[in-house]
């Protein structure tokens, strides 16, 4: 682009005018907005370059769903819309993905997408990437709107915000044809048409009624246990829901992206305990977790019911900020609805000192369980085989994350995810980032950019060897960009186990294994970064703890036992049965 371009105008020096590429990016800025999440192209190359030159910092990346998954966990990370901005058509739809991935784990995002013209769109006459993406954004996304005329931007801005972070977070669209960018209007009209958005995510407080209703449930526990849920985790009312925890002495259970709200080494926790307290508790309280699959619909086994629709004889207090989410799947007792925040200090106030501790029998159970499977953990991570098991190679993980407890871990797989999960203890709050409600594969590297961006810590990521290769390519963005991330590839030759032989006996391999012992390290090192082939714990720590030294972009391939694995890790139950085998 010429020089001149960067500048507004030449008549507008003169006349004093903006132009749609310089409104929006002041209406991004007026909001807090300085962080861009994109690919370039047509017709928003000039705009990320201006909204370079005009001080937002803006993420190239090597792949439009990359990016949207960055914005996606920096709108989790920070309460702020996280902006992917993709060029039209195939970019859109690049992005699309994760704008629905933050749609259904309520995380706030916007995708801004350039769009070809309208009147030509619309007769599908064949424009250049022609599409009509508001209409396929829509069902996919909380919000989707379109700005057509340059004086409407800041509402439209300010509407997209909005839409994103208020009442239950989550994604929305935003659609800028090509011809906005270029209008132009008398920049003192465009000045005031900006809008900065006033509470944008509006204190929600509960209804006095429900709060009484859920402690009176709560007071008649004798099993009580507190569920945490990424809700919890995004309302940075970490002292709050702390303090809370602790009062009531109830045992709680984090969901992975909640662990470290309170440190999963905390004597209430109840993590190593899953599989006792969820049957046998009597009242439980859901602080931003849904029953969903990751909480067997709240029924079945899992809560100790006869078979598999059936239900527990659990009572559960829920307490969320969407007022649709109660009884979506059993019956809640007491539903409580506000934000976070609001619904824990109106717990809190009302709690009062003389609230009755759990009974002394049931948190022994709890404390005996969990002393016990504890122990068999230990045991088993104290082994060294060779290849490397994962457990031996988490144990190595697990110390490295507990003496930086400041570090983010981004972790995706499905053996490396769920032995990751369980072995690897979190200390704060919102360090750990994971696949999320849809278990999606290709989180990983976009994660791990925005986290390095947005916290400024050192991010390790644990992956898959499966799971990296969704993203693998931005390996050269994390070293372009100079980013403190150490990648462990969890090299097991495959999805779930590398030990698997075609069924039919010919000469392609198993549907789910790669090329055996592949050197991923070298994708880092092709991009000047540092990379690692490491085959005992000893070198692992040795490679992690030289990473974090150094804050240079590192991947560590770790060689782990290709027979490790189990088919989809803990969730082999999901996987349809063949009455006929292969
Ligand atoms: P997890 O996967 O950790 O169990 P979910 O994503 O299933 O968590 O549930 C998160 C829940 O938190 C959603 O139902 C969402 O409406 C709720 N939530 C999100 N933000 C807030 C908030 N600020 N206050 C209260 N609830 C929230
Ligand atoms: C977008 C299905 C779930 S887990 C997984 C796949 C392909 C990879 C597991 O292998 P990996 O881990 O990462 O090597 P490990 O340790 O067990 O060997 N596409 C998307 N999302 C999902 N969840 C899948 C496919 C899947
Ligand atoms: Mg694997």
């Amino acid at each position: 682009m010429a020089e001149a371009a960067m500048k507004k105008p030449e008549a507008a020096e003169a006349q004093d005018l903006t132009d749609g590429f310089h409104l929006i990016i002041d209406a991004l800025k007026l909001n807090g907005l300085t962080t861009i999440y994109g690919v370039p192209g047509i017709p928003i190359t000039d705009f990320g370059r201006m909204a370079q030159a005009e001080g937002i910092r803006v993420l190239s990346f090597r792949h439009e769903q990359n990016a949207g998954y960055a914005a996606a966990i920096a709108g989790f990370l920070t309460k702020k819309p996280g902006i992917c901005l993709t060029v039209s058509a195939p970019g859109f739809l690049n992005g699309l993905t994760a704008l629905a991935h933050a749609t259904t784990n309520c995380f706030p995002m916007i995708l801004i997408s350039g769009s070809s013209e309208r009147e030509i769109v619309d007769l599908q006459q064949g424009d250049y990437e022609e599409m009509d993406q508001l209409a396929i954004a829509k069902p996919l996304c909380k919000a989707a709107y379109r700005i057509l005329h340059a004086q409407d931007i800041g509402i439209g801005v300010a509407r997209a915000i909005r839409a994103a972070v208020s009442g239950r977070p989550g994604g929305v669209y935003l659609d800028l044809p090509a011809k906005l960018f270029g209008q132009v209007m008398d920049a003192e009209k465009g000045r005031r048409s900006l809008v900065k958005v006033i509470d944008a995510a509006p204190a929600q407080i509960p209804a006095p009624a429900s709060v009484k209703r859920a402690l009176d449930v709560l007071k008649s526990a004798k099993k009580p246990l507190i569920i945490l849920g990424k809700g919890a985790a995004y309302a940075q009312a970490d002292d709050a829901i702390k303090t809370f925890v602790e009062k009531s002495g109830v045992p709680f259970l984090p969901m992975s992206m909640a662990k470290g709200l309170l440190p999963d080494t905390h004597e209430q926790c109840a993590s190593a305990a899953r599989s006792f307290v969820l049957p046998e508790a009597d009242v439980v309280v859901l602080l931003g977790a849904r029953l969903n699959w990751l909480l067997s619909q709240g029924k079945g086994k899992t809560w100790g019911a006869a078979s598999a629709k059936a239900w527990g004889r659990q009572k559960f207090v829920q307490v969320d900020i969407s007022p649709t989410e109660a009884d979506s799947n059993v019956r809640i007792d007491a539903p409580v609805v506000g934000d976070l925040g609001s619904c824990v200090a109106a717990l809190l106030k009302e709690i009062g000192p003389s609230f009755p501790k759990p009974p002394a029998e049931w948190l022994a159970a709890v404390a005996e369980r969990k002393a016990k499977n504890v122990a068999k953990m230990a045991e088993t991570l104290a082994k060294n085989p060779s290849p490397m098991s994962f457990q031996s190679a988490l144990a190595v993980v697990r110390d490295i994350v507990r003496a930086n407890p400041d570090a983010m871990l981004v972790n995706e797989g499905a053996n490396a995810l769920d032995f990751t999960r369980s072995i690897v203890d979190m200390a704060k709050p919102r360090r750990r980032i994971d696949v999320g409600t849809w278990g999606i594969m290709g989180i990983g590297m976009g994660y791990c950019v925005a986290a390095a961006v947005v916290t400024g810590q050192q991010v390790i990521a644990i992956e898959g060897d499966s799971a990296f290769g969704f993203s693998g390519m931005e390996t050269e963005t994390i070293c372009r960009y100079g980013l403190p991330v150490c990648i462990v590839v969890m090299n097991n030759n495959g999805v779930y186990r590398g030990d698997e032989k075609n069924a039919s006996g010919g000469a392609d391999p198993s549907p789910l294994v790669f090329v055996k012992d592949a050197r991923y390290e070298k994708m880092m090192e092709a991009f000047g970064g540092v990379g690692v082939h490491v085959r005992t714990p000893d070198e692992l720590r040795r490679a992690m703890e030289e990473a974090i030294r150094t804050r240079r972009p590192t991947l560590v391939n770790a060689v782990i036992d290709e027979g490790g694995g189990t088919e989809s890790g803990r969730i082999t139950n999901l996987n349809p049965t063949a009455a006929k085998k292969a």
